[in-house]
């Protein structure tokens, strides 16, 4: 539903071009949906129907989106990639920049459209963006940098029987302690099997490729077409042709494709799940998805198949933004190393340095807010938060090692920054070690992470504010992988203050809006979430894999096993439906 109420007066560096206020009211609601003609399921969608519709505005516009939320669960919505430079408390992630909205509750989104390119919008409350409430969102520039005649928006997903509640349930459990991940019962290109497009001859069209999935990384081709990349993640680049390229989780790359002129043949486009992912590989499952582009529908004659699915080659780091930016030496370092272990609770959780996340009883940004010079002091923010203070305008270098045998595509909410760096294993802290790419590093807002490997990613520290940093399958966000960085409190608490509309669906939701991470004065932090830790056995934590099972099965024994909210959606749902 988009309504432009009015106009606003035209922004000098547009020219002629007006800024509009774009107005979309959102009422978001279950729905029934049986997408994959296999099973319906309840989904949630927006005022009555699914798919969501998508989000269009233009750079210069002032977007908002009057939330109505209908569902008995909180939820918060995310437009993935926005810079929110001034506005930090519309990101979105719930207990990082706001409480969630609660059941029967209204909520404004409110800021402007300062960046162009494909984008997104998410729910960020648990895992509910798998159960449907998402949808792309498209920043057009009224100058664009590319020609073409077409453009066409392609969403790439998997899809779940279940609900994500169920699924969390499942693998967050102890019963599951290799932390083997739901696996999806299907794929979709553009939120249907039945997907088809149209290509009129001798045109380019810009396919904007998004992958709304929670978990599943594709890989992407089209038999008998090259692709010219154009843009990556809402950066664009200088044209780089390819036969297939890959998208992780929350990736996004525009594509320009010359039509043929003939129209004898019809050709088919391929999104294939990269199955290496999955633990398990149902029989059942389609893993290869094809949807038909036709020429002439009249005809079936389709071009052979050329697609290579996960023997592609594409790597994104050779990709070179339009606007350059040479790497320049760090200010400061954060070291975030990774893995997946089975922790306290029982549950294999996702962490960083070894230390799982857990949100804090109130929401960081308001912490961030209401501590005063407190607030430089990342220890306010709560134990278990995984939370490092920046100081304004530092050149931020982040060296993540990935201990884990899977491959994780992490996103930094309020920021692009540069692939400066990869390497197998763990980065030994000696530049000289590694090949770097200074002159004009790829720039994007979510990252590949390969098994076993290190990737060094920096970004300027110049959007005072909370920012969640985390691997964007949404199963390891919930069991833990995810940090915060403060950026520049200090300048955050001078330049601005908490809308009022923060503070009171805090009240709404029973969560306290200030105060530190345990809802607390000063540096008191008792009962803050915490406690949720690796199991050490002796001096390390390493090689105690076959001790888990035994160690889980003392403690359920003793009873000790305690069901943290987080850990429990199902529990926390009921304890915010108590509280209506
Ligand atoms: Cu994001
Ligand atoms: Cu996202
Ligand atoms: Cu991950
Ligand atoms: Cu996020």
């Amino acid at each position: 539903m988009r309504l432009i109420s009015s106009l606003l007066a035209g922004v000098a560096s547009l020219g002629a071009v007006q800024a509009a206020r774009v107005v979309y009211d959102w009422n978001v609601t279950y729905v029934n949906a049986n997408p994959d003609n296999l099973k319906e399921r309840q989904v949630i969608g927006i005022n009555g129907k699914w798919p969501p519709p998508p989000i269009e505005v233009t750079l210069g516009d002032t977007l908002v989106v009057n939330l109505h939320n209908s569902l008995n669960e909180p939820t918060a919505l995310h437009f993935h990639g926005q810079f929110q430079n001034g506005s930090v408390w519309m990101d979105g992630p719930s207990m990082v920049t706001q409480c969630p909205i609660p059941p029967n509750y209204d909520f404004t989104y409110e800021f402007n459209i300062t960046q162009t390119g494909t984008y997104w919008a998410h729910s960020h409350y648990m895992g509910q963006y798998m159960d449907g409430f998402r949808s792309p969102m498209i920043l057009h520039n009224p100058n664009e940098s590319y020609a073409y005649d077409e453009e066409v928006t392609v969403t790439l997903s998997e899809w779940y029987h279940d609900s994500s509640y169920t699924n969390l349930a499942t693998f967050l459990n102890i019963k599951n302690p290799t932390g083997a991940e739901p696996v999806p019962q299907s794929g979709f290109i553009n939120d249907s099997a039945n997907t088809t497009f149209h290509f009129k001859p001798g045109k380019v069209y810009r396919l904007r490729l998004i992958n709304i999935s929670g978990f599943s990384t594709f890989f992407f081709s089209i038999d008998g077409h090259d692709m010219d990349i154009i843009e990556v993640d809402g950066i664009d680049t200088e044209r780089k042709t390819v036969k297939s390229l890959y998208l992780t989780a929350a990736q996004r790359f525009s594509v320009l494709v010359s039509t043929k002129n003939a129209t004898n043949l019809n050709y088919y486009m391929h999104a294939d799940m990269d199955t290496g992912m999955f633990d398990t590989l149902p029989d059942d499952l389609q893993t290869n998805l094809t949807a038909p582009i036709y020429y002439d529908e009249s005809h079936n004659n389709f071009a052979s198949s050329e697609d290579i699915g996960m023997d592609s080659d594409f790597d994104d780091i050779s990709l070179v933004p339009l606007l350059k930016e040479s790497a320049v030496a760090p200010d400061h370092q954060v070291n975030l190393t990774f893995n997946f272990d089975v922790t306290t609770d029982g549950f294999n959780r996702g962490m960083f340095n070894e230390l799982p996340y857990l949100a804090p009883n109130v929401p960081t940004l308001n912490t961030m807010f209401s501590m005063g010079d407190l607030a430089t002091n990342a220890a306010v923010y709560g134990p278990q938060t995984i939370a490092t203070v920046f100081k304004h305008l530092d050149m931020i270098e982040l060296v993540l090692n990935n201990l884990d045998s899977g491959d994780h595509p992490f996103h930094l909410h309020g920021h692009v920054f540069q692939i400066v760096a990869r390497g197998d294993g763990v980065y030994s802290g000696n530049t000289s070690d590694v090949q770097w790419v200074n002159e004009n590093p790829v720039r994007r807002d979510t990252v590949m992470v390969p098994a076993e490997s290190f990737t060094i990613l920096r970004f300027r520290a110049d959007n005072p504010g909370v920012w969640i940093f985390h691997c964007h399958i949404d199963w390891h966000l919930e069991s833990g992988l995810a940090a915060i960085f403060i950026e520049a409190p200090d300048v955050a608490q001078q330049r601005m203050t908490l809308p009022q509309q923060f503070l009171d669906v805090c009240e709404a939701s029973g969560i306290k809006a200030t105060g530190n991470g345990a809802g607390k004065e000063g540096l008191d932090l008792s009962g803050a979430p915490s406690g949720i830790t690796l199991i050490y056995d002796g001096f390390t934590a390493k090689g105690k894999g076959a001790m888990a099972g035994c160690i889980l099965a003392a403690l359920v024994g003793m009873g000790t096993i305690i069901w943290y909210a987080i850990s429990d959606p199902e529990k926390k749902v009921r304890e915010m439906m108590a509280k209506q």
